[in-house]
């Protein structure tokens, strides 16, 4: 066998390696890095289709063909389009057998989607009434009032996930899971909405360690 045919078999290989090809829709700050770490960390090949949010990309015809709820991530598979974190989360961890990001025993996974549930409907939704308000309410005076409450949710629930959601030094105790990925991302929102990471130091220090994982530095250059 000739060495080229050898490389161009391998690459084959890898981009089909699960017997899958992806592509995540993403932009840049958002809760699709989630999905990015998670891709990266379970080794697994896709192609990224970035939106430019400026230029309301997420709201284009071609776009919401795509996904109806305007909104990214979306991950494309072949066997259809998934939206929302968690679920595609959930996809993610089961896909690499030799990576598995989620735990076996049913009940720790449970747990882990009882964190990943509770940073999309609730943490993340505190999050966007500072700057999404319009959403829920139209006159200025509401969109104030809705935003002068983040900061105080915002501590509020990751005080909770300190004190109930965490094992350490992973969310599942050894097992790095996408749950890592998800709290990590949403971490990165807590400056902006004006919470001290210093004042939860378990916080701290999982972003600290998220940091020097290859796979986290590597979805934070999309
Ligand atoms: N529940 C969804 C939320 C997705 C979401 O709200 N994404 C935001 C970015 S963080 C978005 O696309 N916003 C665009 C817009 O509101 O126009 C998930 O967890 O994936």
């Amino acid at each position: 066998l000739h060495w080229r045919f050898l490389i161009f078999a391998g690459i084959v290989a890898k981009k089909q390696a699960f017997g899958v090809s992806m592509e995540l829709f993403y932009a840049p700050g958002t809760v699709a890095l989630a999905s990015l770490i998670a891709l990266h960390e379970a080794d697994i090949a896709f192609t990224p289709n970035r939106l430019d949010f400026s230029q309301s990309e997420q709201r284009s015809e071609k776009y919401l063909r795509l996904n109806p709820k305007g909104r990214v991530p979306v991950l494309i598979t072949d066997a259809g389009a998934l939206t929302e974190t968690p679920a595609i989360l959930a996809y993610i961890a089961g896909l690499n057998p030799k990576k598995p990001l989620a735990p076996s025993d049913p009940f720790d996974f449970a747990k882990m989607q009882e964190l990943n549930s509770y940073l999309a409907s609730t943490v993340h939704v505190n999050h966007a009434h500072r700057v999404r308000g319009v959403r829920w309410a139209a006159l200025q005076s509401s969109l104030d009032d809705m935003a002068s409450k983040v900061t105080q949710n915002m501590q509020d629930c990751f005080a909770l996930i300190q004190a109930e959601h965490f094992r350490g030094p992973w969310v599942m105790g050894d097992q790095f899971t996408v749950a890592d990925a998800y709290l990590y991302t949403v971490g990165t929102w807590l400056k902006g909405d004006g919470v001290d990471i210093a004042t939860l130091p378990g916080i701290a220090a999982h972003a600290d360690a998220m940091r020097q994982r290859p796979a986290v530095q590597k979805a934070l250059t999309y």
